[in-house]
């Protein structure tokens, strides 16, 4: 029996959640095409016959200018010091950049066991594949290095495989109903941010976030209350959109996937609400689960 933690790490938008996700058949961390989506540190637990293995998602790091980047950023670093394997993601489409050797520099100066990863080859032809692993393979003494499709499911099963080789013997640390750190709440305001990330612009996603207001649940419905808090009045405009079609929108996508997710009927409430600043804001950075980190 293998048991372990594994941590993935690497640039925003590099496809790490969508991987996450992919490996556990089931949704947990939300993906967009935005970078900034992920905002916690996500656990997800891999079973099967022989082996449990402990995924944990990190928002990925960027140059941080408020202090919730700040906070991310610390939240990322912590775990690339805890788990026996990390696995380094790089978008190969884009090439190695400056931001994926920013990361890279961290993990080498513990002299940690990287497997790295090189996601999207469905968006590049072998050669310059071939060509680009080359460059790379020089950066640092990878355990292994091992193409892949997230999104496609292409070389999924053969990463566990591998991540298997290097785990050590255990037994399972969590019960094998167990999948995920992350609350009901967590579940239900993830998912509607995601909704606006993927209905709205570009800049959306550093500038809004989602906070549980109300929560109620039995055995056939699920009803929660939720507040998207904006940092600009014009923001508040584009998320209700024309006579509230948008925010119509953004809760009917949410619904459906929660209904899906909690297989239950589910009701949202959804309020748009501005706070300036709220990304400097430690009550609210509190609220969303981070606080630990701004005491160290
Ligand atoms: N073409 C392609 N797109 C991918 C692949 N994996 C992820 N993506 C997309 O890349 C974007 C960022 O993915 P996400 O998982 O949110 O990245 P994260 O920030 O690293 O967690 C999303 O739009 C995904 O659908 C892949 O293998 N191929
Ligand atoms: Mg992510």
């Amino acid at each position: 029996m293998k048991s372990g933690m594994v941590g993935i790490v690497g640039r925003p938008n590099v496809g790490k959640s969508t991987f996450l996700n992919e490996i556990l058949k089931k949704k947990i961390a939300i993906t967009s095409d935005k970078s900034g989506t992920t905002r916690n540190i996500i656990l997800g637990v891999y079973n099967d016959d022989d082996s449990q293995i402990a995924f944990v998602d990190t928002p990925g790091i960027r140059k941080p200018s408020t202090k919730l980047d700040s906070v991310l950023n610390n939240k990322s670093y912590m775990m690339m010091d805890t788990p026996d394997l990390i696995l380094f993601m790089v978008d190969i489409s884009k090439g190695y950049g400056k931001g994926d050797k920013f990361i890279l520099d961290n993990i080498k100066d513990d002299n940690k066991k990287v497997i790295l990863l090189l996601n999207k080859i469905d968006k590049l032809n072998k050669e310059e594949l071939i060509k680009r692993i080359d460059e790379i393979s020089k950066e640092y003494d990878f355990l292994e290095i091992i193409p892949l499709s997230a999104s496609k499911n292409i070389n999924i099963k053969e990463i566990i495989k591998t991540i298997k080789k290097y785990l050590p013997d255990g037994e399972r640390w969590y019960d094998e109903g167990y999948l995920t750190n992350q609350s009901k709440g967590m579940i239900i305001t993830e998912r509607v941010r995601e909704k606006i990330l993927w209905l709205t612009n570009k800049e959306v996603p550093y500038t809004i976030t989602c906070v549980l207001d109300e929560f109620e649940e039995n055995e056939k419905l699920l009803k929660a209350k939720i507040n998207i808090i904006v940092d600009r009045e014009n923001l508040k405009k584009i998320i209700i959109g024309k006579k509230g079609n948008m925010l119509k929108e953004i809760g009917t996508k949410a619904r459906i996937d929660l209904e899906s997710y909690f297989n239950k009927k589910v009701y949202l409430e959804l309020h748009v609400k501005t706070m300036k600043n709220w990304r400097d804001n430690d009550s609210l950075i509190k609220d969303l689960g981070l606080k630990e980190d701004l005491d160290e």
